[in-house]
């Protein structure tokens, strides 16, 4: 390598690392389970910014955090819809916390299990000063849902920003997949100029992680 030459390959390596760094994801180094609860005063008494992650029950939210964070238990999950009741926190690399809540619209734990239910969701939203960011979670296999289109309307109304995570893409063809992502914009693009932040993610595969950590450490700088 003539002296020119080793400069520009210098220079290049240079370039490579710096990009790297730049666009390295964010790493969850540490993720340990804090509080459960289901009174919104009762949340850690700390000002770290969090996350929440809500959806229908069963949509796979406990298994999305998971995911994140690489680990299998951290959040408890199941294939029965209903599984979390609580408000969960858990500390990331010690800075900043995810939250996973209770799902919407289960029937079977009747008309006052789901106003108990609503209500917690609703003051945790409402009321947490932490809160900077609501992951919506959509199962990428259904068609637009009655109750996900009011749940995000209602967070529009109340001003709370969020962004919509498809799950559960490994169940789909890509080209199924890409069908029902663009049905649901198109609704979704009904009532709303413009639409939220969109990531396509399955806990099976690890699909998303980056795009979903990446927007995470974005809002976090
Ligand atoms: N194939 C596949 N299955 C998933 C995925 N995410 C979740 N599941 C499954 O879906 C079921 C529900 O997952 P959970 O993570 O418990 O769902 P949840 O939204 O937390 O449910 P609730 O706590 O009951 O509201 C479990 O059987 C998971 O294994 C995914 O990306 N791909
Ligand atoms: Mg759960």
């Amino acid at each position: 390598m003539n002296k020119k030459s080793a400069k520009q390959f210098f220079v290049r390596n240079i370039v490579i690392t710096f990009a790297l760094q730049f666009f390295k994801t964010m790493e969850i180094k540490t993720a340990t389970f804090v509080i459960s609860n289901t009174d919104v005063r009762k949340c850690p008494q700390d000002s770290r910014t969090e996350f929440a992650f809500i959806g229908r029950s069963n949509v796979g939210k406990s298994s999305l955090i998971n995911m994140l964070c690489n680990q299998n238990k951290l959040a408890m999950t199941s294939s029965t819809p209903g599984k979390t009741q609580l408000i969960n926190h858990f500390l990331i690399n010690n800075e900043w916390y995810l939250v996973d809540l209770p799902g919407y619209g289960y029937a079977k734990i009747g008309k006052q299990g789901k106003e108990n239910l609503k209500k917690i969701i609703e003051n945790y939203i409402l009321q947490r000063e932490n809160l900077t960011s609501i992951f919506v979670l959509f199962d990428c296999r259904l068609e637009p849902q009655k109750i996900d289109l009011e749940f995000i309307r209602w967070l529009g109304e109340e001003g709370v920003p969020f962004a919509i995570v498809f799950t559960k893409a490994d169940k789909l063809s890509t080209g199924k997949l890409n069908a029902n992502i663009e049905t649901y914009k198109n609704k979704l693009l009904e009532e709303w100029e413009e639409l939220p932040p969109i990531f396509v993610t399955s806990s099976e595969t690890r699909a998303g992680k980056e795009d979903v950590l990446n927007y995470i450490e974005t809002i976090l700088k």
